[in-house]
């Protein structure tokens, strides 16, 4: 063995040596590429030792060559077993990272829920049901004629003042947005013949300073029963069987004189206070009583400009406002809240809809 030899031999050595150590310390697929180039690569010092043969003796090449040779081969079979180790693993994190642990809880999917005023809207129309009334539903945008005139209430009555009336600009000068939901009793009226059982649920609109009990829109629930020996005994067991179910079962309801032009006699209702049981409290500002809406019997004018006969036929109505229905339920003392469209309010009245 030449001294050329015994040199190649130490560098093939001290090349396996640090290659062996470089490569055990590798734990990724990328750093064991890197590896490879740095040993095994066209660049590498495996490589570069082989070109370097050819500067050995011609009878030292043979066993250089073969030495140099299994070097490269045992380098190539350990960086192929350490490349198949590390695919595995990095396999085996990826199925483990995207599996599916179906025992886990599903994440929360946020979906909408009905306003509270749609949800009483909802709960009103089931219990007047229950009752043989009809939902029906009616234009937001009104002419006079069914606003005021087919409610006994003539163009320059003083009673119009009475409503604030948000007028629609148009070619002409009678269209109004509804400031209550009244104009649907001749709607309806004119439509069917008795007897008439039904309850209208709706936005309306009035030119009104906005203060805690007060908006310029806001939702009536219209109630109206036509019939032959319809009394005001009527109206008042519909609305205590109402306010029972709304409020619970020992609600009385108050009736007080009032003057609305479309009903005779005219009067305002209240329902004992469900908080404090009619003893006085801050909802019901210390009265007992929640006042709730106005009502009467049909005025007999109202029935015959739809064409019934006042002789045979006798009837009801009421008006409410169902926001104040959820303010009493609920006691929230602000009627702004409603049209706020602030989440947190929302929320505590949420139930999911599916
Ligand atoms: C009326 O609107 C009559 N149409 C009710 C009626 C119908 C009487 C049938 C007789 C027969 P009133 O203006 O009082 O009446 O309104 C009735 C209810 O609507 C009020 O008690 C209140 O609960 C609600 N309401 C009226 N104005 C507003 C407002 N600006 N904001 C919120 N709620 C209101």
């Amino acid at each position: 063995m030449t001294h050329a030899t015994h040199a190649l031999s130490d560098e093939i050595t001290t090349l396996r040596d640090a290659a062996v150590t470089a490569l055990a310390t590798v734990e990724s697929l990328d750093k064991a590429i890197a590896w490879e180039r740095a040993y095994l690569g066209p660049k590498g010092r495996v490589t570069s030792l082989l070109r370097g043969l050819s500067g050995l003796a011609a009878e030292d090449r043979p066993q250089a060559g073969r030495d140099t040779q299994a070097l490269r081969a045992e380098l190539a079979e350990r960086f192929e077993a350490v490349r198949e180790r590390l695919a595995v693993a990095a396999r085996q994190r990826h199925l483990a990272e995207d599996a599916i642990d179906v025992t886990l809880p599903g994440r929360p999917v946020a979906i909408g829920a009905a306003h509270p005023v749609s949800r009483m809207i909802d709960e009103v129309i089931e219990i007047f049901a229950h009752l043989g009334f009809q939902a029906v539903f009616g234009p937001e945008v009104e002419t006079a004629r069914y606003n005021f005139d087919l409610l006994n209430i003539p163009a320059n009555h003083p009673a119009r003042d009475v409503w604030d009336t948000i007028i629609v600009e148009s070619e002409r000068d009678d269209v109004v947005l509804r400031t209550h939901t009244s104009p649907m009793q001749a709607r309806t009226m004119e439509r069917i013949q008795p007897p008439v059982r039904v309850i209208v649920p709706g936005r309306s609109y009035r030119y009104e300073a906005q203060d805690a009990s007060h908006e310029w829109m806001f939702t009536q629930l219209e109630g109206l029963a036509v019939d032959e020996h319809i009394t005001l005994a009527d109206l008042k067991g519909v609305l205590q069987e109402m306010a029972r179910q709304l409020f619970g079962p020992r609600r009385r309801v108050r009736f007080r004189c009032d003057f609305f032009p479309f009903v005779e006699p005219g009067v305002d209702f209240a329902v004992d206070c469900a908080i404090c049981e009619g003893a006085g409290c801050r909802v019901c500002k210390q009265s007992g009583w929640l006042e709730m809406g106005g009502a009467g019997m049909v005025h007999p004018n109202v029935l015959r400009v739809v064409g019934y006969d006042p002789a045979r036929y006798t009837g009801f109505a009421f008006g409410l406002g169902i926001e104040r229905i959820i303010m009493m339920k609920y006691g929230v003392d602000d009627l702004r809240a409603f049209a706020g469209n602030d989440l947190r309010f929302l929320r505590q009245f949420a139930r999911a809809v599916v």
